[in-house]
């Protein structure tokens, strides 16, 4: 795989509404747009997925570019690479930075399908020609907007809801929400706010009929959940404690959760996201895919992902227009009754608008293989 340059661009995109979940808000994403070329007129494009601080995990926006320039993008000047999936093994005496490694990897992905002239989830193993999406509606100042929000998503089609919830903002909200929408496929996600203290507040999410609840306790306690989901009957899915499938076969094995989250940048790559989605297969765990408030470059990603076999649940990939006046690519990402149509062109399948681009560009810089 001839990698003649890699080109880091910094960019800033305001986001529509700031995005609050148990952790924190973010307003505005800083992310860099990774450009891999051959020479020989093929471009791959990667999306860094870090925030600017390190509440979700530990890395952020100036980690992932310290990572990429002065350790991952010197291996690649030194190795030669045959496949993409070669990308995780030469990067693997870093240790972690796995939102630093995805990017990179992920621009290399879109750049060897190109050069095939398949799809990217085509090059995955996808098969699906589309996928069903869900929305993830952050913590809303007040239960009339909450309900209003997702009044609106539930019209827009996306099969399923997931609602941000924590301490103080949970059982009340759940009440509510059930009340107004009895039946709507609803999920939720505390990206981390309870501890096993919690238990018996946490019992009471089984009345509400939730698809299931998203990582509740820390991020590495792989043993309180499974201890978590021996008394609650509401699904445990694990977001933030999966950083590998070596981290999948421990919950698998002792029972942390059912369901698991996976999310190209926090695993370290697309090749590690379909390790984890073959070993979930043969063990019937069923998966989906999550979002990081990612650009189009980030979502096409994730819905070349989206379309392997076992992603059964509608993961949170929602239209470009539901964070974004205006996405960098084209065509624009449109969820249409909450299904969004893998494309078949080579790569993501969606083009760069270069204009857009150079709009929220704050700075680039070039690497030469
Ligand atoms: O926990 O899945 C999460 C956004 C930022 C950080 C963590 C998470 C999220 C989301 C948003 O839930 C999902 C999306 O990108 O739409
Ligand atoms: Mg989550």
């Amino acid at each position: 795989l001839p990698i003649t340059e890699i080109k880091i661009k910094k960019l800033k995109m305001r986001l529509k509404h700031s995005f609050s979940t148990s952790f924190g808000s973010v307003k505005d994403k800083e992310f860099f747009l990774i450009e891999a070329r051959d020479g020989e007129g093929n471009c791959g494009y990667g999306e860094s997925v870090a925030f600017e601080v390190p509440w979700y995990t530990e890395e952020t926006v100036k980690t992932v570019f310290h990572m990429m320039e002065d350790y991952l993008i010197p291996i690649l000047q030194m190795e030669c690479l045959t496949h993409p999936q070669d990308v995780s093994n030469i990067f693997k005496p870093i240790k972690r930075n796995h939102m630093a490694k995805a990017a990179i990897e992920g621009a290399i992905w879109d750049l060897y399908a190109k050069r095939e002239g398949v799809s990217l989830a085509r090059a995955l193993g996808g098969e699906r020609k589309k996928i069903e999406v869900g929305i993830a509606i952050g913590i809303q100042p007040t239960i009339n907007e909450l309900l209003h929000t997702i009044d609106q998503a539930f019209q827009e089609g996306y099969k399923r809801i997931k609602i941000k919830i924590k301490p103080g903002y949970d059982i009340k909200v759940l009440r509510e929400v059930r009340w107004h929408f009895p039946s709507i496929p609803l999920m939720v996600d505390a990206n981390s706010a309870y501890t096993l203290d919690d238990i018996e507040h946490l019992k009471q999410l089984d009345e509400f009929d939730l698809m299931m609840i998203e990582q509740p306790l820390s991020d590495d306690d792989i043993m309180d959940h499974a201890k978590l989901q021996s008394v609650i009957h509401t699904p445990v899915c694990l977001d933030e404690s999966i950083h590998s499938l070596e981290d999948v076969k421990m919950a698998y094995e002792l029972g942390s959760c059912r369901i698991i989250n996976i999310k190209p940048g926090r695993v370290g790559g697309l090749t590690e996201a379909k390790r984890i989605h073959d070993y979930c297969k043969e063990k019937d765990i069923h998966v989906w895919c999550g979002g990081m408030l990612e650009t189009g470059v980030g979502r096409a990603q994730n819905i070349a992902l989206a379309s392997l076999p076992q992603f059964t649940l509608p993961g949170d990939i929602s239209s470009s227009s539901r964070y974004w006046e205006k996405d960098i690519i084209y065509p624009e990402i449109v969820a249409r009754n909450g299904m969004i149509e893998v494309p078949d062109q080579p790569g993501i399948g969606y083009q760069l608008d270069e204009e857009k681009v150079d709009h929220f560009l704050e700075w680039e810089k070039v690497y030469q293989l």
